[in-house]
């Protein structure tokens, strides 16, 4: 129930109301939709899984070099069809998909969309939560869009959205300034209004991060997440999205960093680190990769892991202050 304790409004009348006048009149609820189309076939297949032939994998390794859930191809499907058809983006990037997709240079198709449609997706034979992450930006030009157009730092976002797809499927919305929830109402089908202007709580609550791979860690990452150790107690589902989500709403801080195997470590900067630490930010946060914002990072590459430190801006501070000693 909203705070006025009407009837929840939906995600198209909220969205219309709070996303800057500009984003809404180049077509933004156009993309919110298409996103949460998908959202909603993706929601419908994860609850209904084994019974859905949803489960496993189908036989292939992508361009991650990970093994395709049956559930990724089709998560990747459903988003790729309803951001191309929806007329408003110009270009989008999928994690399971090598190239970008070029849709229009029309001038009336002016966002590019970067995602990933199923974080996590290894966790759905075991009924565990996982997501979808989308980073928004707009075309910095009426120039044809090129894969150069896709290689943006995250601060120029125009907005970011995740959804959930946990005891409930939660999409979260951020646009400059604002972070709301919307909650799929199983009845309607309808995302109704359930998290309202969302800021990260003052107090971190739990430290989140694979303590299994320690034994991989530079020395100074160990000694940072010692640190935290004292302090907090440790969360780990081990799906990104569920990880945040609950930091964000809970306070904490999520790491995966690099180490000895893989100094940029396993997470992607385009459509999972930038999304996320814009969300962060606009919710109060902040996101490091250890020794710079997040969303400072200039991309080189569309698949570009990056380490990532995201949560309570003190305790992101703490742990980057602590890595530089
Ligand atoms: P690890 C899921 O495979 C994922 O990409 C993220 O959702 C999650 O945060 C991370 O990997 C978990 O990785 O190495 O802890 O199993």
């Amino acid at each position: 129930m909203s705070d006025s304790g009407d009837s929840p409004r939906t995600l198209a009348d909220v969205v219309a109301d709070t996303a800057p006048a500009d984003l809404v009149e180049d077509g933004f609820l156009t993309v919110v939709g298409a996103i949460a189309s998908g959202a909603r076939r993706v929601s419908d297949l994860t609850r209904r899984a084994a019974l859905a032939g949803m489960l496993g994998d189908i036989g292939e390794i992508n361009v991650q070099g990970e093994i395709v859930q049956v559930l990724d191809a089709a998560g990747t499907d459903a988003f790729v069809s309803s951001l191309r058809d929806c007329g408003a983006v110009a270009a989008l990037a999928c994690e399971e998909l090598e190239e970008a997709v070029f849709v229009s240079d029309r001038a009336d198709h002016p966002y590019l969309v970067l995602f990933d449609p199923v974080d996590g997706s290894s966790n759905i034979d075991v009924a565990v939560t996982i997501g979808s992450i989308f980073a928004v930006y707009r075309r910095s030009d009426d120039a044809p869009v090129t894969d150069a157009s896709l290689l943006r730092p995250g601060r120029e976002q125009c907005a970011a959205v995740y959804v959930v797809y946990g005891s409930s499927t939660v999409l979260v919305v951020a646009t400059e300034g604002r972070v709301d929830g919307f909650t799929l109402d199983p009845a309607s089908s309808e995302f109704l209004h359930s998290h309202e202007q969302i800021r990260i709580p003052s107090q971190c609550a739990a430290y989140s991060v694979n303590e299994g791979n320690q034994g991989n860690w530079h020395p100074e990452m160990q000694a940072a997440v010692a640190d935290l150790r004292a302090d907090y107690g440790l969360r780990y589902v081990g799906s990104l999205v569920a990880d945040f989500h609950r930091d964000l709403l809970k306070g904490g801080i999520f790491l995966y960093p690099g180490d000895v195997k893989s100094s940029a470590g396993k997470l992607r900067l385009g459509y999972e680190a930038n999304p996320l630490c814009y969300v962060a930010e606009q919710a109060g946060g902040a996101g490091s990769t250890g020794s710079e914002r997040i969303l400072d990072v200039q991309p080189e590459i569309l698949h570009q892991r990056t380490p990532l430190i995201v949560g309570n801006a003190d305790v992101v501070e703490r742990v980057v202050a602590k890595l530089a000693e």
